[in-house]
């Protein structure tokens, strides 16, 4: 065996929390079994050369930087705000989210020079800093690390900045959101340098995490059309090259197969309908290789 036959490509997530169940589901999808056990640091995957660490997720751009850890999986805010040496290799779509700068909902908000000479409670100071140096704010921004929601409430800050997801938070707290400071979501971070047995692994994970994620986003698309109709509807049916056109028993009859984008097949369907077409299946793709 050689050195490229020993290597091992060791991927932190999170322990527990957000991330935590996807990142594992992420890994299962792509086929890489890992035996979880419970209350673990560390797990190894039976088919794949692949150890996982469980850290918070506040560690894992530290363990990355010092190479402890080949790549990881955590929000892009906690990235940005750890701002270590590592680099961002790949966005994963999940846990999206935004941080925010919120008020009390009864402030007259005129803006963002609201917050001028102002208290700002936040668990993303450094984020939040060059946002408002951007902005020519000058604010004192309160660093805590929990709960950030209450402090206006209590007096301890006059507005904060932090994760949005739904709102209900702000709401339940009786803020409103003023100014988003970012967007985020779930990316796969890298160390600066991977040696090429590593990358290799690496490249290969990336391909199945792609195929997976592609898959996601498309439908494969079944249904019944009128042959005078084919073409107005292969026209609305890109599909991955073009689309599978198969006669039915039926005379004057196709059957269409193709791939649509989840987020356009209602818009489709309603002038496939239009164009005559029967029987509509739309099923999921459980891996896309493009
Ligand atoms: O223990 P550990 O340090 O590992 O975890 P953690 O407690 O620091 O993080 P965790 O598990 O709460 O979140 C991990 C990551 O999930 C964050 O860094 C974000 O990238 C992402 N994420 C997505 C969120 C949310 N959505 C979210 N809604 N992180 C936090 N929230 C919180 C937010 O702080 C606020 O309290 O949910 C509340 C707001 O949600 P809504 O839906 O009421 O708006
Ligand atoms: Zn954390």
């Amino acid at each position: 065996m050689n050195q490229r036959d020993n290597e091992i490509l060791r991927v932190a997530i999170q322990k527990s929390g957000r991330l935590s169940e996807k990142s594992q589901e992420l890994l299962k999808e792509c086929g890489i079994s890992v035996n979880h056990g419970s209350n673990k640091l560390k797990a190894s995957a039976s088919n794949f050369p692949l150890e996982v660490l469980y850290l918070r997720d506040d560690d894992i751009p530290q363990y990355v930087a010092d190479n402890v850890a080949d790549i990881g999986i955590l929000g892009e805010n906690v990235v940005i705000e750890k701002a270590k040496e590592v680099k961002v290799i790949e966005p994963l779509g999940f846990a999206k989210c935004r941080l925010s700068l919120a008020v009390k909902r009864e402030e007259n908000y005129p803006g963002i020079e609201f917050f001028q000479s102002k208290k700002i409670a936040t668990s993303y100071p450094h984020i939040l800093k060059s946002f408002l140096d951007k902005k020519g704010i000058s604010a004192e921004i309160e660093e805590i690390s929990g709960s950030v929601e209450i402090a206006p409430g209590i007096g301890l800050a006059d507005g904060i900045c932090d994760i949005v997801s739904t709102g209900s938070t702000l709401l339940t707290n009786g803020l409103k959101e003023t100014d988003v400071v970012m967007k985020s979501q779930a990316v796969m971070i890298g160390a600066m340098e991977l040696g090429v047995g590593k990358q290799a692994l690496l490249d290969k994970l990336l391909f199945r995490i792609r195929s997976v994620r592609n898959a996601q986003k498309n439908k494969y698309i079944l249904l019944n059309a009128p042959n005078d109709k084919i073409q107005d509807i292969i026209s609305l049916l890109p599909g991955m090259k073009s689309p599978t056109i198969l006669p039915l028993a039926n005379e004057g009859w196709s059957s269409v197969h193709s791939v649509i984008k989840e987020d356009e097949f209602w818009e489709v369907i309603d002038k496939l309908k239009d164009l005559g077409a029967q029987g509509i299946l739309i099923v999921p793709i459980e891996k896309m290789i493009v």
